[in-house]
């Protein structure tokens, strides 16, 4: 669609700044944050447009919006916006990145040139809660911003740099259960925020199957199938198992969320796995003795139930109740 605003006119996202530069409103909607943010910004830190123009309206040149993405990544990451500002005002952003693969590189370098940062947020200073993050760390604060702006990018990065720094069991325990525990105490507060929920539990199911597409040459000879109870919608802790055991060499096939025990039944025909773990959050009456069948099969798969949704267990199938445990059992099941 054309547009008269010459905002408009810039395109894409990577588009480079054309030469008269760009408005407060085309910035803001290029990085994503609220124009009077982008004032704010400016009036605190200094972060405005560099150019000097004659004229009442002064626009934001290439490296002005660049630095403002800097600013934007480490507000997200969970740095304080002083510190962030300071940190944006001290780093050369001339070489700033318009294609993917130095996006990457760039962000890297803002995540590790941001640790002394985090070590200095202590009480207020880091503050800027969004959702309720009692003890929260600045990471778990930085994904929570990212999530409540929807801000789906920040989250997968967020969320892949941790997985790379620290692996996913990690990850998963103490950024991202904190996190989501936030963001569903904050729906069951106000009845707001799926959106939050779905980009969060999005970016997530991504970077956790990076993880698993990088994995080559199993070891597990039989699969490992990860599936929901039927009509269980909560898919994430799949992904995170999955993950986990791919960091491990073991390959497992996720069905994902909401797998009827018939689709369940057949699966297990066709591919004869070596263990089975269902997962349910919700819990449905009788669905806990549907399992009971499925250590008979053959060949015989060690079945786990997982997470808080189960009851009363058949006698032979363990209750899992957390990611280390199911990682070990499942490990175990394997040989490995
Ligand atoms: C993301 C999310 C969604 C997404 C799911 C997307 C996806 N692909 O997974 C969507 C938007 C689809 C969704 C839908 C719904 N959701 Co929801 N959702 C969540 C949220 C925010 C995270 C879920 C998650 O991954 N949890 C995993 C971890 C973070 O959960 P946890 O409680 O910390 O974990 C405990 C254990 O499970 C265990 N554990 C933690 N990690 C792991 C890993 C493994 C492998 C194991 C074995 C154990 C384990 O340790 C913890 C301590 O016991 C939770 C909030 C929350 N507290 O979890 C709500 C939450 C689970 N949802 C809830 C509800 C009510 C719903 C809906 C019914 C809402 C509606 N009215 O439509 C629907 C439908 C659900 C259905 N039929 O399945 C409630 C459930 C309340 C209850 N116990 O009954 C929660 C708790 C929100 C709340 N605070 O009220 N949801």
């Amino acid at each position: 669609m054309m547009s008269s605003d010459p905002a408009n006119a810039v395109g894409e996202d990577t588009a480079p700044v054309p030469a008269p530069g760009l408005t407060v409103a085309a910035v803001a909607r290029r990085l994503g944050v609220a124009p009077a943010t982008l004032r704010t910004w400016d009036r605190r830190y200094g972060l405005g447009p560099t150019e000097h123009s004659a004229g009442t309206h002064r626009r934001y040149g290439a490296l002005d919006v660049a630095r403002l993405d800097l600013m934007r990544r480490l507000v997200n990451a969970g740095a304080a916006p002083a510190d962030a500002a300071r940190a944006a005002l001290r780093t050369d952003v001339t070489s700033s990145a318009t294609n993917a693969a130095e996006l990457a590189a760039f962000d890297t370098t803002v995540d590790t040139a941001l640790e002394p940062l985090f070590d200095d947020l202590t009480g207020p200073h880091g503050g800027g809660h969004v959702i309720a993050l009692p003890t929260a760390t600045p990471s778990v604060r930085g994904l929570a911003r990212a999530a409540m702006s929807l801000d789906s990018t920040a989250c997968t990065q967020l969320v892949r740099n941790s997985i790379d720094r620290r692996g996913v069991v990690w990850t998963w325990d103490n950024l991202l259960v904190p996190v989501l525990v936030g963001v569903g105490q904050q729906w069951q507060n106000t009845g707001q925020g799926v959106e939050v929920e779905h980009v969060l539990s999005e970016s997530v199911t991504s970077a956790l199957s990076g993880v698993v597409a990088r994995l080559s040459g199993a070891v597990n000879p039989r699969p490992v199938l990860l599936a929901c109870a039927d009509e269980e919608m909560h898919s994430l802790p799949l992904f995170a198992v999955s993950a986990a055991l791919a960091e491990r060499r073991i390959a497992a096939r996720v069905l994902g969320a909401r797998v009827p025990h018939d689709a369940l039944v057949a699966s297990i025909r066709r591919t004869g796995p070596s263990v089975v773990l269902v997962w349910s959050y919700i819990g449905r009456p009788g669905a806990a003795e549907l399992l009971a069948e499925l250590p008979a099969m053959r060949p015989a798969p060690v079945v786990l139930a997982a997470g808080p949704g189960w009851g009363e267990l058949p006698p032979g199938i363990p209750h899992v109740t957390d990611l280390v445990d199911a990682v070990a059992r499942i490990s175990h099941a394997v040989g490995v």
